[in-house]
């Protein structure tokens, strides 16, 4: 159960954001009417949201979810692997400071991005990215450890983080795409798979009962019904065009 998010708006200059998309240039009017329904869709599912200012000086800095891991027992502020992206988490960690009384941090040598860890209960899979390295994600597993948690690290080569191709939908059921699809570490879930050409929505977002899925992707959004949430979609294209997937969008605890 979630009750809270926080977001950034997106910055004019997202338009320079990170991507290895071949979209186009994103269009920032339309971002901004995408990203207010993001948020009356996080309020649809019951989360108070805080919405934090757009930074100017990170493209990037609307994508909120790489900057910190927040599990139940102790929030952690990330060292994203893309040096852009650095300087966003002493933006966050004033934020997160009013809400939990200690934050954790990650530090040199170890680079992790959050987008690159998926929760299962009290377990938290780290996928070893070009953003996160081993040393980032040893420091996260012991972090994890410390506080009656647990975590492991998965190899990857092909997505941009762990949950571009995997989502947990809570109740033993995951979302699965591309190489993940076959790891054994996801064997004992009930994997349901996300076809090739509908690559993007398998990062969508169990929030409540409820499983936000980007529009346009009506596989997804009928495999995701079927099983008995509730779906609410949501228009990515303007952050599809930066690989942000819809968990990127927010912190929720
Ligand atoms: C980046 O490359 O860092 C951004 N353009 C997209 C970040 C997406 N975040 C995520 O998947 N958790």
């Amino acid at each position: 159960m979630f009750n809270n998010a926080i977001v950034r708006r997106p910055a004019k200059s997202m338009v320079n954001g990170l991507t290895e998309a071949s979209l186009g240039v994103p269009d920032y009017d339309l971002a901004c009417a995408q990203h207010n329904d993001y948020i009356q869709a996080l309020r649809e599912c019951g989360l108070e949201v805080e919405i934090l200012d757009p930074i100017e000086d990170h493209p990037d800095s609307c994508f909120v979810e790489d900057v910190a891991l927040i599990t139940p027992k102790c929030a952690v502020l990330t060292r994203p692997g893309a040096p852009s992206r650095q300087g966003e988490v002493e933006y966050m960690a004033p934020i997160l400071a009013n809400y939990f009384s200690s934050l954790e941090r990650i530090e040199a040598p170890g680079t992790i991005e959050a987008g690159d860890i998926m929760m299962v209960g009290e377990h938290y899979y780290i996928g070893l990215s070009e953003r996160t390295n081993q040393a980032g994600a040893q420091q996260m597993i012991d972090i994890l450890l410390a506080h009656g948690l647990t975590g492991s690290m998965v190899s990857m080569s092909e997505m941009l983080h762990l949950k571009t191709g995997l989502s947990y939908l809570e109740n033993s059921n995951l979302l699965v795409c591309g190489e993940f699809t076959s790891k054994p570490e996801f064997a004992h879930l009930k994997r349901i798979e996300v076809p090739i050409n509908e690559s993007y929505s398998a990062n969508s977002v169990w929030i409540n009962d409820t499983v936000l899925v980007p529009s346009g992707f009506s596989s997804t959004s009928t495999a995701v019904a079927n099983m008995g949430y509730a779906v609410r979609e949501v228009a990515m294209s303007e952050f599809q065009k930066l690989d942000g997937g819809l968990s990127c969008l927010s912190l929720r605890f």
